[in-house]
C-alpha cells in the first residue's frame, strides 16, 4: 500500500510492512503524529513509538504497547488499527478530541521485534526476544518476566530453555531496557497498558504477590467498566482481576514494575479467543478484536484523563 488507507487493517503483516505503515502515518499526519526510536533490538532493529500529540511539552501521558509477546499476531495487527483509528477519531469523537487536547498518547505496536520477524520466517510460535544464551544452546528472554517487579521470583523460570526465562538480570534485554529508560525519562505517564493474546482477560498488578495493589477498588471497577463497553459490540466476555488471582502468578511482569513506579493505571490486556485458536488468531477476528477492544482503551483514557 502506498498510504494507510489502502492498508489491509484485517490481514496479519510482516514486520517491514508495519514500519511502512508507521511512516506513511507520521507524513500523513505530521501534526499529530510522530516517531520516536527508543532503542534498538538485539538484532538492531529499531524499537519504534508512535507519538500522538497536538502540542505542549512532556503533557500527562498514555502508553500502549502491543507484541512484547511475538506470536500474539492479533495485537500487533489491533496496535496497527488503533494507530489509524486516532488519527482518524481526532476532531471527531469528542471523548478522543478532549484526551488529546491534553494528553498523549505513545504505542508502541512491534515491541519484540526481532521476535516477530522470527515468528515470520521460522517459527511462528516463537514467544520471547532473540538474544542469545552464554552457556546454553538456547535462545531468548521471557520479555514479560525481565522486569525489576519481583524478578526472579515465583512464577518465572530460571531455564533458559523455557518460555518463561526470566533472563540473567532484570532489564537485561535492550526491548525492555529501552521502554524502562523511557518511563522514568519521560516522568509523566498516567496510564501504561501492555496488551497480550489470548485468554479474554483485563488484568491489573500484581502478578508477583497476592498483596493487593493500593489502588486496588478503583482499578477493579475500572476494568468492569471497561470490558463491560468491550462486550457491548459483540457480547465477547471477559474476566477481569489482578494477575495472580485472574491467570496466574508471575514475576518480573511489566505493569508490576510501571505500578510500581507511580503509574496508577497499569492494565494488561489478554485479547481473544480463549483457546479454541489461541495465538493463530484467524485473521478475519482481526477487526472485531481491534473494535471491541478500542471501547475498552477508552474507558480506560477517558477515567485517566478525569482523574
Ligand atoms: N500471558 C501473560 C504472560 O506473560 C501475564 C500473562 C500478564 C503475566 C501480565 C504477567 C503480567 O504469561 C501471555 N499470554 O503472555
Ligand atoms: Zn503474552
Amino acid at each position: 500500500p502506498r498510504n494507510t488507507d489502502s492498508f489491509d487493517y484485517a490481514k496479519y503483516h510482516p514486520i517491514n510492512e508495519i514500519y511502512s505503515f508507521q511512516d506513511m502515518l507520521v507524513a500523513e499526519n505530521p501534526n499529530l503524529v510522530s516517531k520516536i526510536v527508543i532503542g534498538q533490538s538485539y538484532e538492531g532493529r529499531p524499537l519504534n513509538v508512535l507519538k500522538f500529540s497536538t502540542g505542549g511539552t512532556n503533557r500527562p501521558a498514555i502508553w500502549i504497547d502491543t507484541g512484547i509477546h511475538s506470536r500474539e499476531w492479533v495485537t500487533q495487527a489491533s496496535g496497527t488499527w488503533f494507530a489509524k483509528k486516532i488519527v482518524t477519531d481526532y476532531g471527531r469523537d469528542p471523548a478522543l478530541t478532549a484526551i488529546l487536547n491534553n494528553m498523549d498518547i505513545y504505542l508502541e505496536i512491534v515491541t519484540n521485534p526481532d521476535g516477530y520477524y522470527f515468528t515470520h520466517n521460522s517459527n511462528r510460535m516463537w514467544r520471547k526476544t532473540r538474544k542469545p544464551n552464554p552457556g546454553s544452546s538456547c535462545i531468548g528472554v521471557d520479555p514479560n518476566r525481565n522486569w525489576d517487579a519481583g524478578f526472579g521470583g515465583p512464577g518465572a523460570s530460571n531455564n533458559p530453555c523455557t518460555e518463561t526465562y526470566h533472563g540473567p538480570r532484570a532489564h537485561s534485554e535492550p526491548e525492555v531496557k529501552a521502554i524502562v529508560d523511557f518511563v522514568k525519562s519521560h516522568g509523566n505517564i498516567k496510564a501504561f497498558i501492555s496488551i497480550h493474546s489470548y485468554s479474554q482477560m483485563l488484568l491489573y498488578p500484581y502478578g508477583y504477590t497476592t498483596t493487593a495493589v493500593k489502588d486496588q477498588p478503583e482499578l477493579h471497577s475500572l476494568a468492569k467498566k471497561a470490558i463491560t463497553d468491550l462486550a457491548s459490540l459483540y457480547g465477547t466476555r471477559y474476566r477481569y482481576g489482578s494477575i495472580i488471582s485472574t491467570i496466574y502468578q508471575a514475576s518480573g511482569g511489566t505493569i508490576d514494575w510501571t505500578y510500581n513506579q507511580g503509574i496508577k493505571y497499569s492494565y494488561t490486556f489478554e485479547l481473544r479467543d480463549t483457546g479454541r485458536y489461541g495465538f493463530i488468531l484467524p485473521a478475519n477476528q482481526i477487526l472485531p478484536t481491534a473494535r471491541e477492544t478500542w471501547l475498552a482503551l477508552m474507558a480506560i483514557m477517558d477515567h485517566t484523563f478525569k482523574n
